[in-house]
């Protein structure tokens, strides 16, 4: 199978490139334009393989993308490029609409012209897999799971501009036939993640002996899910999901902040042991809250289970002592990024009015 995906060297889509290319009969082409969170360096053990290519290439760019598709001639599109970071969105939405709204359109655009033209039987075998986030549903109280019946309800800048993208694959379904699927998944956490998402950027903050940037009072909610599993269930999606459908992919590990922040600073404390803080209190700040931020997210993962059989294999405390030795294990990978792209300073906090 001939698979395009988007954003390949960004943190999850390059566990898909790492995933597939070990699998028996995938061909992969990364198409990635290699922003801030690209790297090529979470390529470097398959970049050597027979069948994995790059392209460093815009999705926005219309006539570059027809030409791949032309010369590469996929069976299906994994859709994984976006800007990713809520607090990014807050201080510069433009790059989100831009990426994650007008990036989808185009791809959608160039993948159906594309589709029109192919022979019957390779039709039939095509599919469009666009990857979302549950962050489309908007906020939970205490109580209940998104399941894929929940209504759309997108709060930040980046929900609404993923919730957009997800309508407009719906839209290219519904009035195009295009043989789409789409997938909404919880927090990923696991090697190779940008550091300024919740856990690498704490981690990093205890190896430098900085405090640990708490929002709010830290009770807010998310459902970590290891990237490795959620690269499995990405795998499967398009393979065996059915078409037209959505599969809502989470962890099962509904945890506060502030309980994720406590178990982070325990193993780091655990693998490096001369960290500059006595005690957790030392550690955590409580930051002021980033604007409209969403209280609680939690995946009802009952459909992957019954219907695609999928489990994470992860529990979150393999998980995250594995995460965490491999960044302190991995310096020669985030050492350059804190210097040259991002210093752990804070984002997404409307400007001048952080206490961090
Ligand atoms: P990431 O920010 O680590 O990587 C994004 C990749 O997309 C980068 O390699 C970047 O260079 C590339 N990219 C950005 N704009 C591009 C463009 N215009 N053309 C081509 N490439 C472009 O993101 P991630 O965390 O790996 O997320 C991947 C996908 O999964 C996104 O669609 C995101 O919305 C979704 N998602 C992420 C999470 C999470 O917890 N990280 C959870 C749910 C859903
Ligand atoms: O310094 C911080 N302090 C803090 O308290 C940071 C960076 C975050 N937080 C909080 C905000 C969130 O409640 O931690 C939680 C997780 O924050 P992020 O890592 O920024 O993730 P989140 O905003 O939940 O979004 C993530 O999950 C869904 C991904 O970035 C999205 O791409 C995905 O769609």
């Amino acid at each position: 199978m001939k698979v395009i995906v988007t954003g390949g060297a960004g943190f999850i889509g390059s566990a898909v490139c790492r995933l597939m290319t070990g699998l028996k009969g995938y061909e992969v082409l990364n198409i990635d334009k290699l922003t801030y969170a690209g790297d090529l360096r979470t390529l470097a053990s398959i970049s050597a393989r027979d069948n994995y290519h790059f392209a460093h290439q815009d999705i926005c760019n219309r006539d570059a993308i027809v030409k791949i598709f032309d010369d590469f001639q996929p069976d299906a599109v994994m859709h994984l490029a976006a800007e990713s970071h809520v607090d990014r969105s807050i201080d510069g939405p433009a790059d989100f609409i831009q990426t994650n709204v007008v990036g989808t359109f185009n791809l959608l655009d160039v993948a159906r012209a594309y589709f029109d033209k192919l022979p019957a039987d390779k039709r039939s075998q095509f599919r469009f897999h666009h990857i979302s986030t549950d962050e489309v549903y908007g906020s939970l109280g205490s109580e209940g799971l998104f399941t894929e019946e929940t209504a759309y309800a997108p709060t930040s800048p980046y929900s609404a501009s993923k919730a957009s993208s997800d309508h407009l694959v719906q839209a290219w379904h519904h009035t195009y036939g295009l043989p789409i699927v789409i997938s909404n998944c919880s927090n990923n956490y696991g090697p190779y993640q940008f550091p300024e998402k919740l856990i690498p950027l704490m981690a990093l903050n205890l190896l430098h002996g900085k405090k640990l940037p708490v929002y709010g009072e830290g009770l807010n909610t998310r459902d970590w899910l290891h990237v490795e599993d959620h690269a499995e269930a990405l795998v499967k999606i398009l393979t065996e999901g059915r078409i037209g459908e959505k599969y809502n992919v989470g962890g099962c590990n509904e945890l506060t902040n502030i309980d994720v922040v406590k178990r982070i600073f325990d193993t780091v404390q655990e693998i490096v042991p001369d960290i500059s803080f006595e005690n957790f209190d030392e550690a955590v700040t409580y930051v002021k809250d980033r604007p409209g931020h969403d209280w609680r997210y939690a995946i009802d993962p009952t459909k992957m289970q019954n219907e695609l059989g999928w489990k994470p294999k992860y529990d979150f405390e393999t998980g995250l002592r594995q995460t965490i030795e491999w960044y302190v294990n991995n310096r020669e990978w985030w050492e350059p990024i804190l210097k040259s792209k991002y210093a752990g300073e804070r984002l997404g906090s409307a400007k001048g009015q952080a206490d961090a």
